[in-house]
């Protein structure tokens, strides 16, 4: 996998926005948007545009019809117009697929976009231009479920840690934190523009999947909350780690899939990460308190499912197999973590 640039990469400010394949839009409806209490922007028959209410940008998360539940792109907003043009020639550069998408082509919103298919197969999005919304950061009347503040990270698995690591570090991201074995092989790292924990974190399995999208809320209380009204109505199997405390990152979460078994993170309270000597954390894979700062184990489909990515033209991207299991790794000779 080619992953040095011959082009200067574009200037990423953060994770801004991913685009869902879900079956059926009514129930995905139910648990991102009554459940969850993500804003509608705007829908149709087709299509659902989702905002946090701390986002002042026309959508963090599209959610569209389609046959097959899978990933149709993450996107990332660039500082300014320019650098959509940087990044097509970054990708360009390193011979991978690139499609320029004109204002009014794509997604709803957006001015024009590139779409690439990033070294680790991942459809990648780069834009600047996207329509301002209403202010609803006081809006407590309109709360409700979860009460997401915004998209905050997405997490990808991939075979290859050290390629993604060293893909994202081109592109000028910082690494907060890293799990590794005792050679330092890599299994999973965080990284960021935008200057908290991560606005992107590779968990190394087979790929490239998505693993799961992070929100945020403001504050635990809400995290429990979403937990308590999914037993209430009985809905507790779209529940599936946690609630708990993270090691790495520090953050309070829970995991969820939702009707389509996409995964999705109910995250809060990381850290700031924007001074310029800021240094990275890392954990030993058989650090009890990595994943979960209390020591509750993870569950095995937490590592092992995801969700399938398409490429460009949308059609289903092949998969690669893992090469460490970190799931096996965490546990020592005698059996114990
Ligand atoms: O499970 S980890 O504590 O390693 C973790 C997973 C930390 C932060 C995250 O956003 C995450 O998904
Ligand atoms: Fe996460």
């Amino acid at each position: 996998m080619n992953t040095t640039p011959s082009s200067p990469a574009p200037d990423v400010i953060r994770s801004a926005y991913a685009q869902l394949v879900v079956t059926d839009l009514a129930k995905a409806r139910w648990f991102w948007v009554d459940m969850l209490g993500f804003y509608v922007q705007y829908e149709d028959a087709h299509s659902l545009y989702l905002r946090g209410t701390d986002e002042l940008t026309h959508h963090s998360l599209v959610l569209r019809q389609g046959e097959t539940a899978a990933l149709d792109h993450i996107a990332y907003r660039v500082r300014t117009p320019e650098d959509v043009d940087k990044a097509a020639r970054f990708f360009r550069a390193l011979g991978r697929p690139v499609r320029r998408i004109p204002a009014g082509e794509g997604t709803r919103g957006l001015g024009d976009a590139v779409r690439v298919l990033d070294p680790l197969g991942f459809p990648v999005e780069f834009f600047y231009d996207i329509e301002r919304a209403e202010r609803l950061i006081q809006r407590y009347d309109i709360r409700h479920g979860a009460e997401i503040a915004r998209l905050d990270h997405f997490n990808i698995c991939t075979p290859d840690v050290p390629a993604a690591y060293a893909h994202y570090e081109s592109l000028g991201f910082g690494c907060s934190e890293t799990i590794e074995g005792d050679e330092h092989e890599l299994y999973a790292a965080w990284m960021y523009r935008k200057q908290t924990v991560h606005d992107v974190a590779f968990t190394g399995g087979a790929g490239p999947r998505l693993h799961h999208l992070g929100v945020a809320t403001h504050e635990s209380h809400q995290v429990l909350r979403c937990a308590d009204i999914f037993g209430s109505l009985g809905k507790e199997q779209h529940i599936e780690r946690g609630p708990g405390r993270h090691g790495v990152s520090n953050a309070f979460y829970l995991y969820l899939r939702d009707p389509d078994g996409h995964r999705v993170e109910v995250y809060t309270s990381d850290y700031y990460t924007g001074d310029p000597d800021h240094e990275t954390y890392r954990w030993n894979v058989r650090d009890d308190r990595r994943r979960d700062f209390w020591g509750n184990a993870v569950i095995e489909s937490w590592y092992k499912e995801a969700t399938p990515v398409l490429d460009l033209e949308g059609r289903l991207c092949p998969v690669g197999e893992a090469q460490l299991d970190e799931s096996t790794a965490a546990v020592g000779a005698d059996g114990l973590g």
